[in-house]
């Protein structure tokens, strides 16, 4: 049967907020967790993912999750390593003691950041496009906690038997705001489309997909997040004019505008110490 009560974490963020109005439409009874308080829901969960037994109870009798708190940006690997890494361990940890049977994980493009994107003229040939097993190049902490939470999943689907759908999310917010974004963008109306055929698909498994609108300047393959039952209908391309004539082209000699993970490939570290 399709999942019917979801457990959002992360609620209170943007892309928390941004599904929660946009996933009840889908049939969804959404029970919130965060840190923070979430506005408007005096029901959400505060709780920090470093807290076991509030996660237990958390989790207890939910059909899914939906996985986005943590620390969304490159941030001290100490931080990272408590919200990301243990953080996700102890969700997983709790989904598997209460039996839920499928987790959704924001991974995002810095999973795979320092992959250089593909050059030439949009649309590009399907062969040009990142393929989904491409290998892993994290470019910051936060880019390789993903990875460990990819691997994480992997673990439990193949011991436990506990489906997740990886997302390598590009960039979710209600527009595109820079040249790199035309090609990454997934409007938050896709990113709802997308979350519910990564509930509702039957044995996932562990699936890895890419998560974007179908942008014309697309980087990557979404062929996994289609066969999830995913149609995206959006499409950056009418924010290309503008954003091209405040920002420019992307120059393939800029080392942040050549990698998918666009400035996040920076050196020193993009966070002040
Ligand atoms: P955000 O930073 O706005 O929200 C994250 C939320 O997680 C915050 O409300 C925060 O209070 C909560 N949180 C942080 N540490 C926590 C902890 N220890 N325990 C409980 N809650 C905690 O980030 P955003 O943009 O909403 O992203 C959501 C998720 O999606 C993140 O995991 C992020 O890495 C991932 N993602 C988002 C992308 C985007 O375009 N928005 C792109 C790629 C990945
Ligand atoms: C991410 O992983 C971040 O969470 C989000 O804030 C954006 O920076 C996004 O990637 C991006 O690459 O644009």
């Amino acid at each position: 049967p399709a999942p019917r009560t979801v457990l959002l974490t992360g609620a209170a963020g943007g892309l928390g907020t941004l599904m929660r109005e946009l996933l009840p439409a889908y049939g969804y009874e959404l029970r919130l967790l965060d840190l923070l308080p979430v506005e408007g829901e005096p029901d959400a969960i505060a709780a920090d993912l470093a807290d076991k037994e509030a996660l237990r109870e958390a989790v207890r009798g939910v059909d899914a999750i939906i996985h986005l708190a943590g620390i969304s940006l490159e941030a001290p690997f100490e931080k990272i390593l408590r919200a990301n890494i243990e953080g996700t361990y102890h969700l997983y940890e709790a989904a598997r003691q209460e039996g839920v049977p499928r987790i959704v994980f924001a991974s995002s493009n810095h999973a795979v950041g320092f992959t250089p994107r593909p050059l030439g003229d949009a649309p590009l040939d399907p062969g040009a496009l990142i393929p989904i097993d491409t290998p892993r190049r994290p470019d910051t902490f936060y880019g390789l906690s993903k990875s460990f939470g990819e691997d994480l999943a992997q673990f439990y689907w193949d011991k436990y038997g506990l489906e997740t759908v990886s997302v390598r999310i590009g960039s979710c917010f209600p527009e595109p705001t820079s040249v790199r974004m035309l090609s990454v963008w997934m409007s938050p109306a896709d990113g709802a489309r997308l979350f519910h055929a990564a509930l509702t698909a039957e044995d996932v498994g562990h699936t890895v997909v890419y998560g974007s609108s179908a942008n014309t300047r697309l980087w990557w393959d979404l062929t996994t997040a289609r066969a999830l039952g995913y149609e995206p209908r959006d499409d950056s391309e009418p924010y290309a004019e503008k954003l091209i004539a405040e920002q420019g082209e992307l120059d393939p000699d800029n080392e942040a505008h050549a990698c998918l993970g666009g400035h996040f490939v920076n050196k020193p570290p993009i966070w002040p110490h």
